[in-house]
């Protein structure tokens, strides 16, 4: 495949100023009949040849101004069109295609999903509708006139506002649909079909009325409520936190099953996956309502930072995700808990970006070149890309981040920009030099920070020395240091944070300092007794940090942190710290028992009730198994790992049997269901406290697990009870799934749960259980939820089967691969990534999954997208 490099980039020869699209929609022949009015650039020479972009196209027809072409003005291919001699100034070109829906099993472009007719441009979608300069920087203003059977498509959607409909003979309709706003074609949209809606209204800050609408599957009306809730939430934060209003007469939403991502932003028609729309409280768990307004925000949000504002090229990509990911998570924060936000994300951030930065299919969040751009929609454009946002808030604070953001929306509404625009309006608003924040968006891996520090009595002063380290990565061998903000405190003995005098050899604003150098020795003044450093507080930069602070310390800091994130992170550091021990020891055939003092402070944090519930929840979760990997980074043994976090749970569980019981009983709640923080908190600290009432083989802790299950009155409370009898794989966990199977037949989100947790079930043999499955009617390999809800759960959440010593696990997922490449690559594709920290396997799996990989990169056939990374992952 064709490497695409950003410093390549160059405006199009040709504008297209308007574009005129006509679907006649039939499952197997449609037929698109575009009209683009084109005009050369400045700068073009005349009659430079015009080529747009196709994919698969079948052509039909071409005209120039409303005049056949003749086949020797053009040369039409599946993947291009391109007009020799094109005219001078504006002219009209209309060409003619067909496309197949139905037979569109890769889900971008045209497709159908049960029955739905859908689009999905993004990123290179839309030249599988017709040819076209398929690209974010060529906006243009688009008029969509859709017509098929009304029996079978009474519902045609499409951007903008409605401004024509009307019937035709032999039972079609037609409507016409008008954006006003030059828009890319990534954010076009086009569905229709036989679906039912449910309406509200939003009062904009200027006082205009706006038309919310959310279609589905009829019948599942009753489930879009919290959608549309969420949906005005968003609306209204946007104006408060940002001055965002929305600008078109009507916003609408359409939820789909089949769909390769979780939600797509097209302007004012949002297609989402309806695992992000549906939610009752039997059916969705507070992650999924929680999961649904952090989707439906975010792509709300787009509208401002996406859609209003795009990117110039692909490369760019981070310029909306990562800022709108930032945009999301504020939201969230300011509806939610802020520490618990922070905590969330941070784990995700690290169980997925830290490995793919440390791995094989490094990249920078703003990559330089790509072979095949639907593979960079990634944790670290995504993820990273959002913490480089905070970083910048963290330095210029909420007024000075205020401003910036004013002045980028200000400066480039209407246009395609870069990360360079968008950084140029944070450092002008507030007179600050950015420069090198550019680095974290061109330099790929997770820098380390090393702090050493000691405390003088004489000159009362505490000094840090504070040193920088960015792996090399794929291509990328020498770094430069980043502008690293550290958000720090000096907690002193009685537990407070100290006040400091003055601060040297730092650049340093209140409670952050700037570590910019390689090496800075950092001289804090007026320190009188000997503090706890607690550094990097609400995790202000995404590095590893590796601080001197020793076991006491970090009790300490558990015990005593102002800052939550940092109290929380002691206790994971105090349990990471054991767990790696404790893997060394059952690889020499030895055992390590767990602290007593450790135990006894996550005692005093569970039972704290200060503290929210969600927090003391998070406070007791166990760093997973992935984390331990991702800490080991080599010659890891995924079945010592598993037996080191088996054991230190049931050794905690054990231990505090009594408080976990205790707190099980009074978290109880007979109240009606609702998702708000508090209620969700305290399912989810009731949840954690039966699950190490079970680990630590509590006298009828599995009854109660039992009877939690059999009552639950709502998803969370039912999950949790089979999740806990699943994976600790208790006799009462085979008749829980047959009895959840029974209730949930036909209901597809609620069944993708009882596949994922099976297919998580930390045994060798779930492997033998996972194939079975794919027999169930449940499963479909053309369903991408099902797909993930299956066959990705086993290969990323499943250490032990994944990573069975025989090397099953990846002979089994490669098979996968191998079978869904040719019907849907970008799928294919993600799953391959699950062998992405190949490298850091002790030897024997090591072998076996390269073995596995190479049989992979064999197939002639394959995709771009699976090729493209199982080449990244071997080379
Ligand atoms: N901007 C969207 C990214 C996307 C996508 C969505 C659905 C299907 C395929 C897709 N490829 C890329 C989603 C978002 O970040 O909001
Ligand atoms: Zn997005």
């Amino acid at each position: 495949g064709q490497t695409i490099r950003l410093d390549d980039y160059r405006p199009t020869d040709y504008a297209i100023e308007t574009v005129r699209l006509d679907l006649k929609l039939d499952p197997k022949r449609t037929q698109v009949t575009s009209t683009l009015s084109l005009a050369a650039r400045d700068g073009t020479r005349g009659g430079t040849p015009l080529t747009l972009d196709g994919d698969a196209l079948t052509f039909v027809f071409a005209e120039l101004d409303g005049k056949p072409l003749s086949p020797d003005d053009y040369v039409a291919t599946p993947d291009a069109f391109t007009l020799k001699r094109p005219p001078e100034g504006l002219f009209e070109l209309t060409i003619g295609t067909e496309t197949n829906p139905e037979g569109n099993s890769a889900l971008m472009g045209l497709f159908r999903s049960s029955g739905t007719y859908c689009t999905q441009c993004e990123p290179e979608g839309f030249r599988r509708i017709t040819y076209f300069l398929d690209r974010p920087d060529v906006l243009s203003v688009y008029t969509t006139r859709l017509e098929g059977p009304k029996d079978q498509v009474p519902v045609l959607l499409s951007n903008g506002n409605p401004i024509e409909e009307g019937e035709l003979a032999d039972g079609h309709h037609y409507a016409v649909w008008h954006d006003p706003y030059p828009k890319p074609s990534y954010l076009f949209a086009a569905v229709a079909g036989n679906l039912a809606h449910i309406s509200d209204t939003f009062v904009t800050a200027s006082g205009r009325t706006v038309d919310l609408r959310i279609y589905v599957e009829p019948g599942k009306e009753d489930r879009c409520h919290w959608a549309m809730d969420s949906l005005k939430r968003s609306m209204r934060w946007d104006e408060v936190r940002f001055g965002r209003e929305y600008d078109l007469d009507i916003f609408m939403i359409v939820a789909v099953s089949d769909f390769n991502m979780g939600a797509m932003e097209n302007k004012g028609l949002n297609v989402f996956n309806d695992k992000y729309i549906l939610a009752d409280p039997t059916t969705a768990t507070d992650t999924d309502y929680a999961g649904i307004e952090s989707v439906i925000a975010h792509e709300y949000f787009h509208n401002w930072t996406g859609d209003r504002i795009t990117c110039r090229d692909w490369f760019q990509l981070c310029l909306k995700e990562g800022l709108t990911v930032f945009r999301d998570q504020e939201f969230t924060s300011d509806e939610r808990s802020r520490p618990v936000k922070r905590i969330s994300d941070v784990r995700t951030l690290k169980a997925h970006q830290f490995p793919e930065d440390a791995g094989p299919l490094a990249h920078p969040v703003r990559p330089q070149s790509y072979r095949e751009i639907n593979n960079f929609y990634t944790a670290t454009v995504y993820e990273k890309g959002a913490e480089i946002v905070r970083m910048l808030a963290t330095r210029l604070g909420e007024d000075g981040f205020r401003a910036g953001m004013d002045l980028y929306f200000e400066r480039h509404d209407g246009e395609a920009a870069t990360i360079e625009d968008f950084l140029a309006c944070f450092a002008e608003a507030t007179d600050t030099d950015l420069d090198t924040m550019l680095l974290w968006y061109n330099q790929a891996g997770t820098p380390t920070v090393t702090a050493t520090s000691s405390w003088d009595a004489g000159s009362s002063t505490f000094t840090l020395k504070l040193t920088q380290n960015t792996p090399s990565t794929p291509g990328q061998s020498e770094k430069a240091p980043m502008p690293i903000p550290i958000r720090f405190g000096l907690v002193g003995p009685n537990g407070d944070d100290m006040e400091v005098e003055r601060i040297e050899g730092a650049e340093a604003a209140a409670d952050v300092l700037l570590l910019s150098e390689h090496e800075q020795t950092v001289v804090f003044h007026g320190i009188g007794a000997r503090p706890v450093p607690s550094l990097l507080r609400g995790f202000s930069a995404p590095v590893r940090l590796e601080a001197d602070t020793d076991t006491a310390d970090l009790l300490f800091l558990l015990a005593h942190d102002s800052d939550p994130f940092n109290r929380w992170n002691a206790a994971q550091t105090l349990a990471m710290d054991h767990l790696k021990r404790s893997t060394e020891a059952i690889r020499r055939g030895d055992t390590l028992a767990a602290d007593p003092e450790f135990i006894k402070a996550l005692e005093t944090v569970a039972t704290d009730t200060g503290l929210e519930p969600a927090y003391r929840a998070l406070a007791l979760q166990l760093p997973a198994e992935s984390d331990v990997f991702r800490e080991i980074a080599t010659d890891v043994d995924p079945a010592a790992v598993s037996k080191a976090r088996t054991t230190l749970k049931g050794e905690i569980g054990s231990a505090l049997a009594g408080t976990m019981r205790d707190l099980y009983d009074t978290l109880q709640d007979d109240g009606p269901y609702h998702p708000d923080p508090e209620s969700t908190g305290r399912r989810a600290l009731s949840a954690c406290a039966l699950d190490y009432l079970v680990a630590g083989g509590t006298d009828g802790a599995e009854e109660l697990a039992k009877t939690h299950f059999d009552t639950a009155r709502n998803m969370t409370d039912r999950l949790a009870a089979l999740s806990t009898l699943a994976m600790n794989r208790l006799p009462s966990a085979e008749p829980a799934l047959e009895d959840y199977a029974k209730m949930f037949e036909g209901d597809a989100l609620a069944m993708d749960k009882w596949l994922s947790m099976q297919a998580m079930i930390p045994q060798p043999d779930t492997l033998d259980r996972v194939r079975e499955l794919m027999d169930h009617p449940a499963f479909s390999i053309a369903n991408p939820n099902r797909v993930r809800a299956l066959i990705g759960a086993f290969a990323t959440g499943n250490a032990t089967g994944f990573h069975r010593a025989d090397g099953a696990g990846y002979h089994f997922i490669a098979n996968i691969v191998i079978e869904l490449d040719p019907k849907n690559p970008q799928v294919a594709a993600r799953l391959l990534a699950a062998f992405r920290s190949w490298r850091s396997l002790e030897e024997g799996r090591r072998t076996l999954a390269r073995q596995e990989l190479e049989r992979v990169a064999e197939r002639a056939d394959l995709s771009r997208d699976s090729s493209d990374i199982v080449s990244r992952m071997l080379g």
